[in-house]
């Protein structure tokens, strides 16, 4: 049986819907050749080992060890771009204003202080990244047995690498890689940044989020 690849999945919405804080030209190069370009290198990586095929792009990641190593650093490298960019699509939408609600944004603030702090943590975190990389709100790993409560983390990755492989929880994240902003902001990442929270579907975000 021919082993089922990995596919790039369509937006869940159209390409100028996160318009004007995220350009249409944006959304086109970032959907339909980066994030496919992952998609194809992660599959040309995997024919070697065709039973990989039988694991989902976040089941490799939450098991890099058990991938060869031959293929090890190609497999978080894009393995990492395909999750980090389906999910990012996934927590996007129109910008309708919306803020975070309920138990995520109880959390928040005990964690932060209050929204608007998180949301400086988060952009400093992303601003901070030197190079290539993604900033992430995700929840810490516990051990075993560990009698503490699970907390809201900001942390930041470099290249396509993703929190799942050291045990976190994603929440949410900013993509900062220059190829999500250069072509609207330039060189100026910090107000991409700013820019980007008026497009965070925070109903989708919430899902993400269990205690
Ligand atoms: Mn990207």
């Amino acid at each position: 049986m021919e082993p089922k690849k990995h596919t790039l999945p369509e937006l869940p919405y159209s390409y100028n819907a996160l318009e004007p804080y995220v350009s249409q030209e944006t959304m086109i190069l970032h959907h339909d050749k980066h994030h496919l370009a992952y998609i194809n290198n992660l599959n040309i990586a995997l024919e070697k080992y065709p039973e990989l095929f039988k694991k989902s792009a976040e089941e490799l990641l939450m098991d890099l060890d058990g991938v060869p190593e031959e293929i090890r650093v190609t497999v978080k490298n894009n393995a990492g771009g395909h999750v980090n960019h389906t999910k990012f699509w996934q927590i996007m939408a129109p910008a309708t204003g919306q803020k975070p609600e309920g138990k995520l944004l109880e959390a928040i603030e005990s964690q932060f202080g209050s929204f608007t702090e998180f949301q400086a943590k988060f952009n400093d975190a992303g601003a901070k990244r030197f190079g290539s990389g993604w900033v992430w709100l995700v929840m810490t790993p516990l051990g075993q047995g560990s009698q503490e409560q699970a907390k809201l983390e900001i942390l930041s990755t470099a290249n396509q690498d993703n929190p799942m492989s050291d045990g976190y929880t994603l929440i949410m994240g900013n993509d900062v890689w220059e190829h999500a902003y250069y072509l609207q902001y330039k060189n100026v990442r910090a107000d991409y940044l700013k820019a980007w929270w008026n497009v965070v579907n925070w109903s989708e975000v919430e899902k993400r989020f269990k205690i």
